[in-house]
């Protein structure tokens, strides 16, 4: 319980206006946890696994509507349009809210409505932030239990008058007297709205129970809101994986990397070296909020508890410690289900059995069923400490020094394996660039075209995206020049003539990683190269790698023609910036232009 005024008055004003049959302060206790899951097996809204093969483990099935991210029904309500850009959908915030409030007008009615105080990083951290969330979904409850730190322990270390972002959400599906609740109450998706009030630090979400978009803590706080609120305080709050690598020596140092989607991020975060005597350990999968200590340096917390990663793809094979962490109490979420109560999904790394009961609760057979057994974006939900690689300092409460930041896309041409920035505004540059080539999986008509989205962020900022770049750019006026991390842009996924991958990739990519951690201590030189520094061959550890000369030297190449060609489409998506594209990346660009030139 709490003393603290804002909260209780806040609660009663939601408690009046959505008018739910009764409300619950969550504890985080797992009693409590282990109630509300019992509940959703008796009423049909989950599914408890074979307890032999995954214990602790249930699914969910959402409705078909209701299945990821809607970045269409998702608003930076900013109290000027202008402070929204062109990356956000804009709606002015007495508008909006007029909106939704008569959309929450009793739209908890028949449910009951959780309090989930919740901290994003560590409690009591000095990095760490409070949010108090009010859901009417159980399913939002025990996933919020597992990606954030809840309960009482939060309210304490709120105390009477700490600061905190309220979070409502509701499913928007009132129940009247007598009304059955079907399995995945949502609302329709014109009446879907995850609103951000940036200016008061205020989330309001309606309409959906999915991922992003209920699980305020993840997208809407930990990016939107708290990017907005590390402009104001001088921090960054990334789209960004936290690694450790330790040498053989014992020496360690952490990287962040930001990846668009279907980058192996994940796998990133969790990579087992293939070469000996290295070490990869997991901070963060997804999220960094990175803040200056006291020496100067950037230091990173990973402000969540848990990970929401896709199920599809994810085998022993590709990540294995995400496949070790997800065998015992996990939530799963639109994967297949086998008729011996287990999980199965494309791309788990052995066949499907003859039968299944797909996403969607019907029969599916292999060989005949025509749609996916699991939805492509079918997720595990599970804590951070079930991954067998996880640090053991991943909570440290002063966050982690960070050596590297690695940005990357999908390029199958053009950009090289590895790049490294010539200084702190060329690797901004180089962050507002990186994006992956649209294939045949996407959107058939822009084949080849790049979606660029700087630092991974063009559906997180909270605020205008020439702003967010020029916020990236003050970061180096805060510290001395040589206490910045390093920047490296790297692209596993560059292809050969016959549209084969140069490179392996998954644990292969620790031979990167190596020479990065060379070049922070400066044991190796870099080749200049017109977009940045690349490795000598000679300095790239491929040891027992079965690649040969040619595929290096491709994989390294920088060709100043398609790199004159990248640059035309640079100067499209800038356009998009309107007046706001910072003067230093005009600069960085002209620079590269005229390298390219020379
Ligand atoms: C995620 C995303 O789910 O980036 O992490 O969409
Ligand atoms: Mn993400």
């Amino acid at each position: 319980m709490t003393n603290h005024k804002g909260v209780l008055a806040w609660i009663d004003e939601i408690t009046k206006l959505c008018e739910p049959n009764n409300v619950k302060w969550l504890d985080g206790s797992e009693k409590e946890n282990q109630d509300l899951l019992e509940m959703m097996v008796k009423n049909g809204t989950a599914i408890l696994l074979n307890q032999e093969k995954r214990p602790g483990c249930y699914l969910f099935r959402s409705d078909p509507s209701d299945v990821a991210r809607v970045e269409n029904r998702t608003f930076i309500a900013s109290n000027k349009k202008s402070d929204a850009g062109p990356n956000n959908n804009w709606i002015d915030p007495l508008e909006l809210k007029k909106t939704m409030n008569s959309l929450y007008q009793g739209s908890m009615r028949g449910r009951t409505m959780y309090v989930i105080p919740f901290s994003m990083g560590p409690i009591g951290s000095k990095l760490s932030k409070i949010g108090i969330n009010v859901t009417d979904s159980p399913y939002v409850a025990v996933n919020m239990r597992i990606m954030t730190r809840i309960g009482q322990k939060v309210l304490d270390a709120l105390g009477d008058n700490g600061e905190f972002v309220p979070c409502l959400h509701s499913v928007g599906y009132p129940l009247e007297k007598g009304q059955i609740d079907p399995t995945w109450p949502c609302a329709p998706i014109e009446q879907k709205y995850i609103s951000h009030f940036p200016d008061e630090r205020l989330i309001w979400s309606y309409g959906s129970g999915y991922g992003g978009n209920a699980l305020l803590g993840k997208k809407c706080f930990a990016l939107r809101i708290a990017s907005a609120m590390a402009r104001d305080e001088g921090w960054l709050a990334e789209h960004m994986l936290i690694l450790k690598i330790t040498n053989p020596e014992g020496k360690v140092k952490y990287m962040t990397g930001a990846f668009p989607s279907a980058c192996g991020k994940t796998n990133l975060a969790m990579l087992t070296p293939t070469i000996p005597g290295w070490k990869v350990e997991t901070v963060g999968d997804d999220i960094a909020w990175m803040k200056f200590g006291k020496d100067g340096r950037l230091y990173a917390i990973n402000p969540e508890a848990g990970f929401f990663g896709v199920a599809p793809g994810t085998s022993y094979q590709t990540n294995y410690n995400a496949m070790k962490a997800i065998e015992y109490n996990t939530i799963f979420t639109n994967v297949a289900l086998t008729d011996d109560g287990d999980v199965w999904w494309e791309g788990i790394g052995y066949d499907a059995p003859n039968h299944l009961i797909d996403w969607q609760g019907k029969d599916w057979y292999k060989g005949v069923s025509m749609t996916p057994a699991a939805h492509p974006n079918a997720r595990f939900t599970v804590r951070a400490d079930q991954c067998p690689v996880i640090a053991s300092d991943w909570e440290a409460e002063n966050g982690v020094p960070i050596s590297a930041i690695l940005i990357g896309g999908r390029r199958p041409t053009t950009v090289p394996l590895i790049h490294e920035s010539f200084s702190w505004p060329h690797g901004i540059f180089m962050g507002s660039i990186m994006g992956s080539e649209i294939t045949a999986a996407t959107i058939s008509d822009n084949i080849g075209k790049v979606r660029r989205d700087s630092f991974a962020m063009l559906p997180f900022i909270g605020y205008h995206v020439g702003d967010y770049l020029k916020h990236w750019l003050d970061i180096e006026s805060m510290t001395k020049p040589e206490k910045l991390p390093k920047i490296y842009y790297v692209n596993w996924f560059r292809k050969d003539e016959f549209n084969h991958f140069l490179w392996p990739g998954y644990g292969e990519n620790s031979r990167i990683l190596k020479w990065i951690f060379e070049r922070c201590d400066n044991q190796v030189h870099g080749v200049k190269t017109p977009i940045g520094y690349i490795p000598d061959p000679s300095d790239l550890d491929l040891s027992n790698l079965n690649i040969s000369e040619t595929a290096i030297k491709e994989l390294l190449n920088v060709d100043k023609a398609e790199w004159m060609k990248e640059c035309a489409s640079i100067e499209a998506y800038y356009e998009r910036f309107e007046d706001k594209l910072p003067k230093a990346i005009k600069d960085e660009f002209d620079s590269l232009m005229n390298r390219l030139k020379a």
